[in-house]
C-alpha cells in the first residue's frame, strides 16, 4: 500500500490554519529569546531515525506473542510499511536489516523499492543470538567469545557475509550485538572469554571495507543472567579502541541497570570521538523495548542535550546511526513507531532550544538554579508546532497518528495481506 500525497493534504488543509497559528505563536516567542526559529526546523527535517526490518510486526514476551493484523510477511512489504511512516512523518527515511531474519532475495527490486519511498539501508545487524536451520555449530554457548574455535569461526564467517549483503545495498555499518555470557557462576572464564570475543571482532574488523564502521552494542544481562562478555560501555569502548578507529560504541537505552546516568556515558564517548550509534526505546524495569519517551521523557531530554552538545563540539566523533530498537506488543506497529519518532523529534528538538551560552556561563559561577532553569525552561517548552511545521514543509502530515487512522491504513493492510499476514524476526 502507497499512501495518497494527496489525500495526505487535504488532511493537513483541515488543520493548516489552527497550526499556523500555534507555529506564529510558538515562532514569535522563541525569536524574541534570539532562538532561529528556521535553523531548528531544518535541523529537525534533515534527522533521520532507521527503523528496524524486525520491528513492523507484533513483539512477544517470553510468555506469548499476539499477532497484530495485516503484519508485513516478506521484506518488500517491510519496506512498503516503512515507506508509510516515513511518508506520514517524514523523520524515517532508512530501514535496518537483521541476517538471516530479512535476506534479500532480489537486490535489484529491493534497491528500486526503497529508493521509490525515499529510504536508505542504515546498519546492518548480525544474530549469532540464535540457531538457523542447517547451521553446523550452534551458538547455545556462545559464538564471537565461544571456547570452541570452530563456533568463533562461524560467527566470524557469519558476520563477513551480512557486511557482503550490506555492501550491496549500500549501507555502511555492522552493528554486532552479543548474547554470548554465562548464567552460572564458573561456567565461563571471564578473561578467555573477552579474549577469544577481541580477537574475533577484530577479524571483523579487518575485513570491513574502508569507508565501514563497526558498531559494538553492549547490555548487561538478557538472555544470559551471571554474566555478558560485552556488558556496559566501558567493555564496549575497550573493544572498539582495540579494533581500530572505525570501531564505536553504540549505545541501546534499554540496555543499562536502572538509573544508570546514560546521558553521561554519551558524553563521555563522544568526548572520546567514539559513539557511533544509537537505538532508541523505553523501559521501566530492564531491557523492555516499549515505546520511546514513553516512561523517562525527562530522561531522553537529557540524553538529547549531550547529543546535540557533541554534534555541535565534538568533531572527532563520527556521524552517528540512529536507530528505533522497539517492540510492540499492544499496539498497531505502525502507530507505535510513529509515537517513537516523534518523542524522538520532541526531544531533540527541545534540546536544540537550550541556551548553551548561558548554560556555560551559569555553571561557571556555580549558579546551580539557574542551570536547572535554563535546562527546564527548554523541557517545558511544548515543540510540537515546530515538528509539525518541519513535517509540513518536507511534505509529511501535520498530525501523523490522525492521519494514519483517517486514511484507515491498517484497514488497508489487512485488506491487501489477510488479518492472519504475520512479520518474521523475533
Ligand atoms: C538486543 O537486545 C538488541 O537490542 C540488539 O540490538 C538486537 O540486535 C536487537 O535487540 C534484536 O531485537
Ligand atoms: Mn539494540
Amino acid at each position: 500500500m502507497k499512501l495518497h500525497k494527496e489525500k495526505l493534504n487535504n488532511i493537513n488543509d483541515e488543520h493548516k490554519i489552527q497550526h499556523s497559528r500555534n507555529f506564529d505563536f510558538l515562532a514569535e516567542r522563541l525569536t524574541k529569546k534570539g532562538i532561529e526559529v528556521e535553523t531548528i526546523v531544518s535541523s529537525l527535517s534533515e534527522f533521520q531515525v532507521a527503523v528496524p526490518s524486525w520491528a513492523l510486526g507484533a513483539g512477544g514476551t517470553r510468555f506469548a506473542r499476539f499477532s497484530y493484523q495485516g503484519e508485513p510477511s516478506s521484506l518488500e512489504q517491510k519496506i512498503d510499511d516503512v515507506g508509510i511512516l516515513h511518508a506520514l512523518t517524514q523523520t524515517a527515511g532508512a530501514i535496518s536489516l537483521h541476517i538471516p531474519w530479512d535476506i534479500p532475495k532480489d537486490y535489484t527490486a529491493i534497491l528500486e523499492r526503497a529508493n521509490a519511498l525515499g529510504l536508505k539501508f542504515d546498519a546492518v545487524n548480525s544474530n549469532t543470538f540464535q540457531d538457523q536451520i542447517n547451521q553446523e555449530k550452534s551458538y547455545k554457548y556462545g559464538s564471537l567469545g565461544h571456547i570452541n574455535k570452530d563456533v568463533r569461526a562461524q560467527a566470524v564467517a557469519h558476520n563477513m557475509e551480512v557486511v557482503k549483503i550490506g555492501e550491496r545495498l549500500g549501507s555502511k555499518s555492522l552493528t554486532v550485538w552479543l548474547a554470548d555470557g554465562s548464567s552460572f557462576p564458573g561456567q565461563n572464564n571471564f578473561q578467555d572469554a573477552l579474549a577469544n570475543t577481541e580477537d574475533s571482532l577484530k577479524k571483523i574488523y579487518n575485513d570491513l571495507p574502508l569507508d565501514w564502521k563497526l558498531l559494538i552494542e553492549y547490555k548487561p544481562y538478557e538472555p544470559n543472567f551471571y554474566s555478558t562478555i560485552i556488558q556496559d560501555w566501558g567493555t564496549s569502548f575497550m573493544l572498539a579502541n582495540s579494533c581500530g578507529e572505525r570501531a564505536t560504541t553504540l549505545v541501546d537505552l534499554g540496555h543499562h541497570l536502572p538509573n544508570t546516568n546514560i546521558e553521561q556515558i554519551v558524553s563521555t564517548l563522544m568526548w572520546k570521538g567514539k559513539l557511533g550509534g544509537f537505538h532508541f526505546n523505553d523501559s521501566k524495569y530492564g531491557d523492555d523495548d516499549l515505546t520511546v519517551g514513553s516512561i523517562k521523557p525527562y530522561a531522553l531530554f537529557l540524553i538529547f542535550n549531550e547529543l546535540v552538545y557533541g554534534m555541535q563540539n565534538n568533531p572527532q566523533n563520527p556521524e552517528l546511526s540512529w536507530m528505533i530498537d522497539a517492540s510492540h506488543n499492544l499496539k498497531d506497529p505502525l502507530e507505535d513507531l510513529i509515537q517513537s519518532l516523534e518523542a524522538i523529534q520532541e526531544a531533540y528538538a527541545k534540546a536544540l532550544l537550550i541556551d548553551q551560552k548561558a548554560l556555560k556561563e551559569a555553571q561557571a559561577i556555580n549558579d546551580v538554579t539557574a542551570c536547572q532553569e535554563i535546562l527546564q525552561t527548554a523541557y517545558r517548552t511544548d515543540v510540537r508546532p515546530l515538528l509539525a511545521e518541519a513535517r509540513l514543509k518536507t511534505g509529511g502530515a501535520l498530525d501523523p497518528i490522525k492521519s494514519y487512522r483517517k486514511l484507515k491504513v491498517r484497514d488497508h493492510l489487512v485488506k491487501e495481506r489477510g488479518a492472519a499476514s504475520k512479520a518474521s524476526g523475533l
